[in-house]
């Protein structure tokens, strides 16, 4: 059988979980070597944060009622035995379900009060206030508890109009999409803004996230929904149902929220088992499928081969009772299949470039500091082995000239110290060009400019300003980054010649990556600065939402080019405090042989025998951390481990359960 998505989907995290368990391993060997410094530590760790965060998100969109959360079911749940996520017929999900799993907490229903929407504060800052959210703890043992406890994510309540317009559910402008009002004269809203599910997946538990969303076009959709987390997802299953086609709704929501995105977009006919009629052969059905999805390859613009004809119901039933002929007639193969073999390999390629780079880093560290002592230890060997069949007359002569070498070796304090007074100034400045409040002080800019932008006609041309200048201090920085490099050539130049240290300027720190991240966030957000948003925009709640939103996006990025830039120095510059102890551990060791070499001839042996291993020692410690490196460099671009599809069951043992759709 061709794997299907989840079985790839496990293939991908068990090998990210080899990759992390190496990175330990070699944290492990370099600890136990005495070699994991502080830059090191932080290197070693800055790369398993970023193997193991690497999420895959994989987001479901349509208008209401076209099978989403159905299709999730069938795609993650059906091992449970039933329906999970509640699909029932008009609108069910009313609000963004995120399905993803944290291990430091228990498996769990969090539910942010639709309320919070008005306050300022964008649901990324909300994620970091527990108190917010009401949390429900899950059954997860019990499926059909399960399922009842979810339903929550199905509840409403009844508000007057006005608080309905507060909350961005009615719009006197459109008036045929608001909610009908009632006899007692109030009108139904989503209880919740967004809905966590923290459970135990083996898929989640590999970092999949799988976002359910309510009916896009219904007014008051999260803008957070529209404007961040769709954007970023690496992945998006649009969904049409076969027996209605693609509407003006379904068009709509393409348009807005998926058309021109640069990810992973795939289509699925769903619900094409109702197309079955008794009074038409299976080929004519199979006919008007195929000609249904040709039309919805050419009205969306996608390739045929993107668009997957299925059936999410046949699909859950036949996993749920083993239904072999149900599974193939719900063509739900086809779609894991192709979300298995273009996507995973993408987010495979993209771990395996992180790895590269953080063992190229950790390697140069590492390696610099095993050659200097490699180095130390020879001259060492070569000063030691000269004092065979030396008088103690000459002798005591050497042990002068130790300490007087010694003695001006300290000297060279004053240099180092002088040296980090302009490293520091130097970081600093190149620090503050991509500070918090350079941020702030754009984005308010910008706030200032969309606010006072006629129906919003200026406003793409203010966003692309802001982004163009902050691309400039990310250069900026990273020209900087430049010159403290040059500076510290000359810097560590001058102290190799004169005091001896073996110190090497580590390679420009790079900053293209968050250059390359600005971009995409410019174009995810450059589409609702459009006319078609220029109302929403004009509310200004939405507007101080939105550039809340845009700021924790930027602070990430800016955030991390601050890290890399300060990583990249404090791997510079400990070099030197490593040296710095080497070389006087290295001066007391020459005494010491000194003062032993007059005593007996066998103690200056010894002490040759000593250094003579150490040297050994040295070199076989350089020959293992190659081989650990490479051997991690093989694993990150090595095959995908093959996966059972008996892995991807749940772990908790289930209460039986019949089986129930
Ligand atoms: N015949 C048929 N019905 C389906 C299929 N998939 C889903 N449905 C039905 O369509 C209805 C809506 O399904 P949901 O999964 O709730 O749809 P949704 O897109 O999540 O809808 P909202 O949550 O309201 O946005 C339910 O009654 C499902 O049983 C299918 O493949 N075939
Ligand atoms: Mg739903």
């Amino acid at each position: 059988m061709v794997a299907s998505f989840a079985n790839k989907l496990d293939a991908l995290g068990a090998w990210r979980a080899g990759l992390q368990t190496q990175i330990g391993e070699l944290s492990r060997f370099l600890f136990d070597h005495d070699l994991l410094d502080e830059p090191a530590s932080e290197q070693l760790e800055s790369l398993a944060q970023r193997v193991a965060a690497e999420k895959l998100v994989v987001a479901f969109v349509a208008e209401f009622s076209r099978g989403k959360s159905e299709l999730i079911n069938a795609i993650f749940f059906a091992d449970t035995g039933r329906r999970i996520l509640p699909a029932t017929p008009g609108r069910t999900t009313m609000c963004p379900v995120e399905l993803s799993y944290d291990p430091d907490e228990p498996p769990s229903l969090k539910l942010l009060d639709i309320d919070t929407r008005l306050g300022t504060q964008s649901l990324a800052e909300l994620r970091a206030h527990p108190s917010a959210w009401r949390e429900v703890p899950l059954n997860v043992r019990r499926p059909d508890l399960l399922a009842e406890e979810l339903t929550q994510v199905t509840q409403t309540k009844r508000v007057p109009v006005e608080a309905a317009r507060a909350l961005g559910f009615w719009d006197d402008e459109h008036p045929q999409d608001n909610p009908p009002i009632g006899e007692d004269g109030l009108v139904e809203v989503p209880a919740w803004r967004h809905a966590i599910i923290n459970y135990p997946h083996p898929l989640l538990k590999r970092g999949l996230v799988v976002l359910d969303t309510p009916g896009l076009n219904a007014i008051g959709a999260e803008p957070e929904l529209t404007v961040s987390l769709l954007p970023s997802a690496h992945a998006t299953v649009f969904i049409l149902a076969a027996d209605t086609g693609v509407t003006k709704t379904d068009l709509a929501i393409w348009r807005d929220h998926l058309c021109g995105q640069p990810l992973a977009r795939y289509v699925a006919i769903n619900k094409i088992d109702a197309l079955a009629d008794p009074l038409s052969a299976h080929a004519e059905v199979e006919i008007h499928i195929a000609r249904q999805r040709a039309q919805t390859a050419r009205i969306l613009e996608v390739p045929e081969n993107r668009v997957f004809p299925l059936s999410a119901k046949l699909a859950l039933a036949g996993r749920v009772t083993g239904d072999a002929d149900d599974l193939r007639a719900s063509r739900i193969l086809d779609l894991e299949d192709a979300l298995g073999q273009q996507l995973l390999p993408q987010r495979r390629e993209v771990i395996e470039q992180v790895v590269t780079d953080g063992l190229a880093q950790l390697e140069a560290h590492v390696g610099r500091r095993l050659a200097d002592r490699r180095r130390q230890v020879a001259e060492q060997l070569v000063e030691l082995r000269s004092l065979r069949g030396k008088n103690s007359g000459m002798l005591a002569a050497l042990l002068k000239r130790a300490e007087a070498e010694s003695g001006e070796f300290e000297e060279c304090i004053g240099h180092v110290q002088a040296m980090r007074a302009v490293h520091t100034r130097m970081l600093k400045e190149a620090l503050v060009s991509i500070g918090n409040d350079v941020l702030r002080e754009h984005t308010e800019v910008l706030q200032d400019k969309l606010r006072h932008a006629v129906l919003n006609l200026g406003a793409k041309k203010a966003f692309s300003e802001m982004c163009a200048a902050l691309r400039q201090r990310l250069e900026e920085a990273q020209r900087k980054g430049g010159e403290i490099q040059e500076m510290l050539t000359a810097s560590f130049a001058k102290l190799n010649a004169e005091y001896g240290f073996g110190l090497a300027t580590p390679k420009a720190p790079d900053l293209t990556r968050f250059i390359r991240d600005l971009d995409l966030i410019e174009r995810n957000y450059m589409q609702y600065l459009g006319l078609s948003y220029a109302v929403r925009l004009s509310n200004a709640r939405f507007l101080e939402q939105f550039r809340r939103m845009l700021v924790s996006k930027l602070r990430v990025v800016f955030e991390g080019a601050c890290g890399e830039l300060e990583l990249w120095n404090k791997t510079a510059s400990a070099q030197i405090d490593s040296q710095l102890r080497d070389r006087r551990r290295n001066f007391k060791r020459r005494r010491e042989s000194l003062e032993r070499a007059q005593g007996a001839s066998q103690e200056l042996e010894a002490r040759i025998y000593e250094v003579e291993s150490q040297e050994a020692r040295l070199k076989q410690l350089q020959a293992q951390l190659a081989a650990r490196v490479q051997a991690l460099q093989a694993a990150a671009a090595g095959p995908l481990p093959n996966v059972q599809v008996s892995s991807v069951t749940i772990e908790l043992p289930l209460e039986a359960q019949p089986a129930r759709v």
